[in-house]
């Protein structure tokens, strides 16, 4: 394990005392708070995952059986990470202390000190993660001499429960290895990097900063605290009461593309029917798709969300000769596997469509027809691998053979998976027939290829233009098409399963599945609507925006042979405008492997009794936006409970019970302070992020904003203690008012934001919330009043429900898979990170080597010899680092 830290960072103490008391293994590594994207400190594991919030790191490094103690436990990690140290750090973050924060530090140390006087420690009588923090909180920060006076003086509990603290011979130690500066310092360090948004405690302090030139003048004090400026205070007095905002619009039966209006086609990359989708294939396109579509709605574009399976093809073919079915019935089986684990997961298609069908075959066949009268078909010979005792040509996947590259000897026809890299068939060394194991021939045959070059120049005018609109991935998968000049690309297959030829004397032939397959998102939106071609032709003057999904290694065919396909046809297609790839997701740090039953599939995920939106809400956070990512089950359990449950949902939840029980349900006046004003400010802020990063299609970032809406309105709420104002004089009742009516709204504005993410929590809250839960509400641009005083909110109930941890290791282990025992079969893992595998290779290496020895001269076996060499030194450097 390793404990990231920047320097001075008293948070590091909780981490260190907690590994040290459960006696975990750690090492501690310092970063600079600008070299790190992340909150510090934070614990990674060695699997990988990343822990940012302190409290739930040392959760984790303590994990205790008892889940009652839990809760306690986690109501004071609470406190110290909402209230003590915001508190502190305004109280001193600023180099210096400012007495005018000192009445909340009494009250909180007041509250402490009631708990302590009464017990030992924070929670029963024994030392939990609660002790940990809050004092590690407290004697770091806390240098000043009237705060140690006041403890001694007054709050003696404390005092003698602190002394307890210290004199931990662990505690000790740390310290004595730490040598954190007290005070101050690091309060400073904690404010550069924290978990919680600082601003909003700081808003009072920055307004003072803004307004008085002599601290203004003091440059770094000012990079310590972000600003609000006088602009953002006047736009939010002007904008928070301005008439009734938009509403979202219901989409009508059929949605068609309109001239002057923003107009959204959206497709996923269609699936394959030879498999069953795992969490990584979910979130690469249907479901990232999916959230997209419903923010486009909620923005009022008229939005169009296309897509369907693949069907033709070798994969299908492959598929049926394993399952012993006709490649009809495996279509027609895979079709329904899909369509109700996209069903299950909410993903709301305008249509799902297959391609196997009549409008299909007569969209292809046409596009063929029409390219070829514009001059973009070529014919030529080429060498496929025949196997003479099944007589039939071999589709790439019904071969193996040897890498020529990395010498796996496991290698397909069309990819190795030793390499990853893509093989031509008749490459391979020693290849062989899948369906009978003979040694095929090579044998030549005419097909039609697609006149790639000549339709270059053509699409590398339109790729420069578009291309700052796609995903940093599809960039930098597209480029080196682009750079290095392409090549005539073969469509054409001689192959029984596929869409024919339409020329006599090629009826024997179909095209290739690359060919046809997008094509299908044009022949899904004619069953969607016979006026198809608006959208997929639209008039000069309408303007239509294709968004397209997909994993990265789809992208060569979006970004070239698909527009190179629709250029060439010469009709005015729309091209698509932004490539949303996105990288692989792991699971538990390897590979979904549906052979060895490792990870999560469709099908699974809803026998695990967590809801949709929950998988919905956790696959977002952890989309492979621009690197790969990873799944862990552990991590999911956190976020939620951390996020989902005490972040969003407890703010939500509080909010709404207030209301409930102080206001009988009804929204109160609101009358905006300079402190609601700040707040406000601050929301701004995260929702004209989360609205750029949609139109972006950014949702992981988008996530992040929604989240931190929620932990503003929390520390709203508990710095403004509207369960104290409610008691207090007609001032402090209207305060408690204004806080309540507000925390209200920014709920309302939450049910919008989520709903693309999470649409059934969002359904839920709204009919809470009382409003017109048939749609998700629009998503807005600016903050402003959407509960006005009055309204009446219906009965709150929890959104959410803890995950347990026990329940998670079960599900952990449920799915990690029959582990190695298949590895020397197909291996889906790669044979280059691999011991077993690699020791697998070897014996297969050794036996092929022995082989050729018996019976062919040394010209023949010395360069098999070299490879054997080659794996056994991999091996060994494997081993080595190990
Ligand atoms: N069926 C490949 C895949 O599932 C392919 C995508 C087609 S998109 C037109 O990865
Ligand atoms: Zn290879």
């Amino acid at each position: 394990m390793i404990i990231f830290t920047n320097d001075n960072n008293p948070n590091v103490l909780k981490l260190v005392i907690v590994s040290k008391v459960k006696q975990h293994s750690y090492t501690v590594k310092n970063v600079a708070p600008k070299d790190s994207s992340d909150k510090l400190p934070f614990l990674k594991l060695p699997c990988g995952t990343k822990i940012d919030s302190v409290s739930a790191a040392i959760q984790y490094l303590w994990s205790n059986e008892n889940q009652e103690i839990d809760i306690f436990v986690n109501q004071w990690l609470e406190w110290d990470s909402t209230q003590l140290q915001p508190t502190l750090i305004a109280f001193g973050s600023s180099g210096s202390y400012d007495n005018s924060h000192k009445p909340k530090v009494w009250s909180l140390l007041n509250n402490l000190n009631l708990r302590l006087s009464s017990n030992k420690f924070l929670v029963e009588n024994d030392l939990t993660t609660a002790d940990v923090s809050i004092w590690v909180t407290l004697w770091m920060t806390v240098a000043a001499t009237d705060i140690i006076n006041k403890i001694q003086t007054e709050f003696n509990y404390i005092e003698e429960w602190m002394k307890n603290m210290e004199q931990l011979s662990i505690v000790q130690e740390t310290l004595n290895e730490f040598k954190i500066e007290r005070g101050f310092k690091s309060l400073l360090s904690m404010n550069a990097v924290s978990w919680f948004p600082v601003n909003s405690y700081n808003y009072e302090k920055t307004r003072k900063l803004t307004n008085n030139e002599e601290n203004q003048s003091n440059a770094s004090k000012e990079k310590e605290l972000e600003i609000i400026t006088p602009q953002e205070i006047e736009s939010i007095k002007k904008q928070w009461d301005s008439p009734t905002p938009l509403s979202m619009i219901q989409p009508p039966h059929t949605v068609l593309p309109k001239k002057g209006e923003r107009n959204i086609l959206i497709t996923s990359a269609l699936p394959y029917v030879n498999n069953v989708p795992h969490l990584g294939n979910i979130i690469g396109c249907v479901l990232s798709a999916d959230i997209f579509a419903r923010y486009c709605r909620q923005k009022n574009y008229n939005t169009l969300y296309i897509s369907g399976t693949d069907e033709y093809g070798t994969a299908t073919e492959a598929k049926a000769f394993q399952e012993k079915m006709t490649p009809k019935e495996i279509c027609d089986k895979y079709f329904d596997i899909h369509n109700d684990i996209y069903r299950w997961f909410n993903i709301g298609f305008d249509y799902f469509g297959r391609t196997t069908t009549t409008e299909q075959t007569e969209i292809v066949q046409n596009m063929f027809l029409k390219i070829k009268s514009e001059g973009y078909i070529l014919t030529d010979s080429i060498d496929q691998l025949f196997c003479e005792s099944c007589q039939k040509f071999l589709a790439d996947r019904f071969v193996e053979g040897l890498c020529p590259r990395c010498k796996y000897p496991d290698a397909r026809g069309d990819q190795c998976d030793g390499c990853g890299h893509l093989v031509n068939a008749t490459e391979l060394i020693n290849p062989r027939c899948k369906i009978c194991s003979k040694t095929p021939i090579i044998r030549s045959s005419t097909q039609f290829f697609l006149d790639l070059p000549k339709i270059e120049s053509k699409l590398r005018n339109w790729a420069s233009e578009v291309k700052k609109g796609w995903s940093s991935v599809a960039r930098s998968v597209a480029k080196p098409w682009l750079r290095d000049g392409l090549k005539p690309r073969c469509i054409t297959r001689d192959l029984k399963w596929g869409i024919p030829v339409p020329l006599e004397n090629y009826r024997n032939k179909v095209f290739y599945v690359w060919f046809d397959a997008p094509l299908g998102y044009i022949s899904i939106t004619k069953k969607y609507t016979d006026q198809y071609e608006q959208w997929w032709k639209p008039e000069n003057d309408v303007n239509v925006n294709l968004y397209q999904f997909m994993a990265k290694d789809n992208v060569p065919f979006h970004a070239i042979m698909f527009p190179a396909t629709l250029l060439a046809a010469n009709q005015n297609h729309v091209l698509v405008k932004h490539i949303m790839a996105t990288e692989y997701l792991n699971y538990e740090d390897t590979k979904f492997s549906k052979s060895r039953g490792t990870g999560v599939f469709g099908n699974d995920a809803k026998e695990t009794n967590i809801p949709a939106d929950v998988w919905r809400f956790y696959l977002a956070y952890i989309r492979p936006e621009t690197q790969d990512s990873n799944f862990n089950w552990l991590d999911l359990a956190t976020k939620v409970n951390s996020e989902l449950l005490n972040t969003f949902g407890n703010f939500v939840n509080r909010a709404l019970v207030f209301l409930e029980n102080n206001f009988a349900s009804q929204i109160p006046e609101i009358k905006l302070r300079d402190e609601d004003v700040n707040l406000l400010a601050l929301i701004q802020r995260e929702l004209t992020q989360y609205n750029a990063s949609m139109e972006e299609a950014k949702m992981r970032d988008a996530l992040r904003h929604i989240l931190t809406i929620s932990k503003l309105g929390n520390q709203y709420m508990q710095s403004q203690q509207p369960w104290v104002q409610i008691k207090g004089n007609d001032n402090d009742k209207q305060n408690a008012k204004t806080v309540i009516g507000l925390s209200c709204n920014l709920v309302c504005l939450l049910s919008s934001l989520i709903a693309p993410f999470m649409p059934n929590i969002s359904r839920n809250l709204r009919s809470q919330l009382g409003i017109d839960a048939s749609t998700y509400g629009y998503i807005p641009e600016k903050v402003s009043i959407l509960l006005s005083s009055g309204h009446k909110v219906g009965k709150p109930s929890p959104l959410f429900t803890k995950i347990d941890e026990k329940q998670v290791e079960q599900l952990r282990i449920k799915y990690s898979g029959q582990q190695q025992n298949e590895i020397d079969q197909k291996s889906e893992s790669c044979p280059e990170h691999d011991i077993s595998s690699l020791e697998s290779l070897i014996m297969k290496q050794g036996n092929i080597v022995r082989e050729l020895k018996k019976k062919e001269p040394k010209t023949v076996w010395q360069p098999q010899v070299k490879i054997l060499l080659d794996l056994k030194e991999k091996l060994s450097n494997l081993q080595k680092k190990k």
